[in-house]
């Protein structure tokens, strides 16, 4: 294979009228564009133990009032990509927010996609489009892209959430943007995953004649998905992978556009190799302590913590409690990388 031309090997006055007139030679750079086999990856396999984040993002609760940051976040930044950029993966921005009882997050919309994970504290919900969703423990709440939204806190002590949004691609493609609102007046009592989307399998009758809906479903209350996964795991064969994606329940599809939710269970004692995949991921962990190996780095993890791998990661995740099963919620970029075609999995582990 014949090597590139490099830079330092064209004349210097040519390189120089290049940039007099807002050119560049390719060549020199086309293998950092379109390397052989596989992306050059600069995310970092990275924990972020909730132990660190807990004291500082209530010192935050301190120091800042709710009034003077809209949102009170500490950004869960990947070193490999650099902390200015914002971003857990290339893709996937994550935050812990936090909300003390009496405060409000005020009403805004924007173009970026949103998901809340409830971590600790009760009492807190969200309003989305004047529906009321409550926010305990895992319950997954979605903002789809433009939807009004605002949190508030009607009960004692600390509220701490994990947001995921779409915000690094949105933001690097120059669309994100913002817009306040009024309070909203709530319309809903219960929600809808009490009400029209109990149960899976079973939808409204109108549904069937009217056209599939967005966002019919923003609420996915934990102790549900937990239940599921128990029951999705007596079915499951020792090896395969207890996984169960967050849907639109109207569409079969994924519940945002851009982010993909699942959760798995690691049954007591199990070590599970997830195929490898095009996209980047995000672990949340509810429930247990256990282990993961993301190209070949380790990771220790327990209640509450977080970690992301890069695109076309190998992982490994264990469960090190013999006795219980252990519970974790999963973000990734896939419908994203759907949308551009370009999703895949792959079954051999990756020649270097
Ligand atoms: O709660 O609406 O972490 O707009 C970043 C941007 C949370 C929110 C974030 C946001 C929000």
């Amino acid at each position: 294979m014949t090597a590139l031309g490099t830079l330092e090997e064209l004349p210097l006055d040519y390189r120089q009228a290049l940039t007099g007139f807002n050119l560049l030679p390719l060549w020199p750079s086309l293998r950092n564009f379109l390397p052989y086999g596989k992306p050059i990856r600069k995310t970092a396999p990275v924990l972020w133990r909730y132990d660190d984040i807990r004291p500082l993002l209530l010192r935050a609760g301190e120091l800042t009032p709710i009034e003077k940051a809209e949102r009170r976040v500490l950004v869960l930044a990947n070193p490999g990509l650099g902390l200015d950029a914002v971003r857990a993966t290339p893709t996937i921005y994550l935050g812990m927010q936090l909300i003390l009882p009496g405060e409000a997050a005020p009403n805004h919309r924007h173009t970026p996609s949103a998901i809340r994970f409830a971590v600790e504290g009760e009492g807190a919900y969200t309003v989305v489009e004047g529906e009321k969703l409550p926010m305990a423990r895992g319950d997954l709440i979605l903002t789809p892209p433009k939807l009004w939204h605002e949190h508030g806190h009607e009960g004692n002590g600390p509220v701490i959430w994990l947001d995921a949004l779409d915000l690094p691609l949105v933001h690097d493609i120059e669309a994100s943007y913002c817009i306040d609102g009024e309070s909203q007046p709530v319309v809903n009592m219960p929600d809808s995953s009490q009400t029209a989307y109990r149960r899976a399998g079973l939808l409204p009758y109108t549904a069937l004649d009217a056209q599939k809906r967005d966002f019919p479903l923003l609420r996915f209350p934990w102790v549900d998905v937990r239940q599921a996964l128990l029951g999705y795991a007596e079915g499951c064969g020792p090896h395969e992978p207890v996984r169960l994606a967050y849907i639109n329940p109207e569409t079969g599809r994924e519940c945002l556009p851009t982010l993909g939710f699942s959760a798995l269970m690691l049954r007591p004692g199990e070590e599970v190799d997830l195929p490898r995949r095009s996209a980047s991921v995000v672990f949340h962990v509810v429930e247990g302590a256990g282990e993961a190996q993301i190209d070949g780095t380790d990771i220790r993890w327990t209640e509450a913590d977080t970690f992301a791998g890069p695109t076309h990661a190998d992982i490994t995740l264990r469960n090190n409690n013999s006795a219980a099963p252990a519970f974790l919620f999963s973000v990734d970029d896939a419908p994203m990388q759907r949308s551009l075609g370009i999703y895949e999995t792959f079954d051999e582990p990756a020649k270097a």
